[in-house]
């Protein structure tokens, strides 16, 4: 599964501060056995308030939301693919996860470092950027070497995947990210090679209460966040929030973001009236493949599932009101599950 974010960027920026303001509500491990278990690594939860609204109608014992990984990844500085700070190891984390969270630092504090001497968002973003592209042109060298030799032994194949890298090493010369660009006819070679710049990125401003006022240029893959301040209230419930007269976090839409980045959709699962819950999974998957990821029965031994809108069942009150109302449909194997789609599975 594709759950895995990468916080990235300069020393000292804040990165482990958003680890910490993300991770810090405990998730119950036990319920998602795909995810990894690593001191690096956080599990957080994907707020969503369909989920909500569908238990209000089934009532479940239980009620368990989807949840994505972050990594927090060691800083990088200038030179990593030289091997300067951690370097490749940097580097071979970043190509672990399937997209990328940039932090970039705005705030400025004399009290803690930068790496460059102050902050300068726009040649941070540099310097992080090069560092990917170089590493990428690495791989993309080491690979050529080896499928010319291929096809100068005459592999057909080899030659074709040749002059795509080729055309990538011309992009990324060029100064470009491959995932500014149509991927195409590379999609395979870059899952092959695990190329860095190819994978989705947003990317974190992290700025204090004076600098906010930039926030007006929040674009899709952009949020600007007091990461100090979110952290510090991460500890807090809701009224003592609002007690404190504090803002709402901007993480949830920083998770839904990096959910949306990863590619993901959600459906839900009622079990029967037992338990409510939101699975994560790729865009165009078959209602087989979406029902394997609950338990790998619903896959091998699928018949046919039994399918509702999310707000078609909350209008109707309750799955057998849906049911007689003839607005649960029978989906058979060739189905492909919708974002919101509430799922039945028939084995
Ligand atoms: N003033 C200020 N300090 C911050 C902010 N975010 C993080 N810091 C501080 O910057 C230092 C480095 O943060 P950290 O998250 O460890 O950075 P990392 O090296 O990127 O993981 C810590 O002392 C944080 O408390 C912020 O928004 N404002
Ligand atoms: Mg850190």
């Amino acid at each position: 599964m594709n759950l895995k974010v990468g916080i990235i960027g300069l020393p000292n920026v804040g990165k482990s501060t958003l680890f910490k303001a993300l991770t810090r509500q405990k998730v119950d491990i036990s319920n998602y056995p795909f995810c990894t278990i690593d001191p690096n690594t956080g599990i957080v939860k994907v707020p969503d308030n369909r989920l909500l609204k569908i238990a209000e109608v089934i009532k479940p014992e239980k009620v368990t939301p989807s949840v994505i990984e972050f990594v927090d990844i060691a800083g990088l500085v200038k030179n990593a693919h030289k091997g300067e700070g951690l370097g490749n190891q940097f580097l071979s984390y970043v190509r672990e996860v399937n997209a990328i969270c940039e932090v970039v630092r705005i705030f400025s504090d004399e009290k803690v470092s930068h790496v460059e001497g102050n902050p300068d968002p726009k040649r941070d973003i540099e310097i992080i950027k090069t560092e990917l592209i170089m590493k990428d042109l690495e791989t993309i060298e080491n690979h050529l070497i080896k499928l010319k030799k291929q096809s100068r032994a005459g592999d057909k194949n080899a030659e074709k995947s040749a002059q795509i890298l080729e055309k990538m090493r011309e992009t990324l010369n060029d100064g470009t990210m491959l995932n500014d660009i149509e991927i195409g006819e590379s999609k395979e070679l870059i899952k092959e090679l695990g190329l860095l710049t190819a994978k989705p990125m947003i990317y974190v401003f992290n700025a204090d209460k004076s600098a906010l006022n930039i926030e007006k240029k929040s674009s899709p893959n952009t949020i600007y966040l007091n990461l100090q301040l979110e952290c510090e209230m991460s500890d807090l419930n809701d009224e003592e929030k609002e007690e404190l007269g504090l803002p709402h976090s901007k993480l949830p839409e920083l998770i839904k973001m990096c959910y949306k980045a990863l590619g993901l959709i959600t459906f839900f699962s009622i079990a029967k009236g037992k338990e409510t819950r939101a699975w994560p999974i790729k865009k165009g998957t078959f209602v087989p493949q979406a029902g394997g990821i609950i338990h790998s029965d619903f896959e091998e031994k699928f018949i046919k599932a039994e399918v509702i809108n999310w707000e078609k069942l909350i209008q109707s009150g309750s799955w057998n009101n849906a049911r007689e109302k003839g607005l649960i449909r029978i989906e058979g194997k060739n189905y492909i599950v919708q974002d919101g789609d509430v799922i039945e599975f028939k084995i």
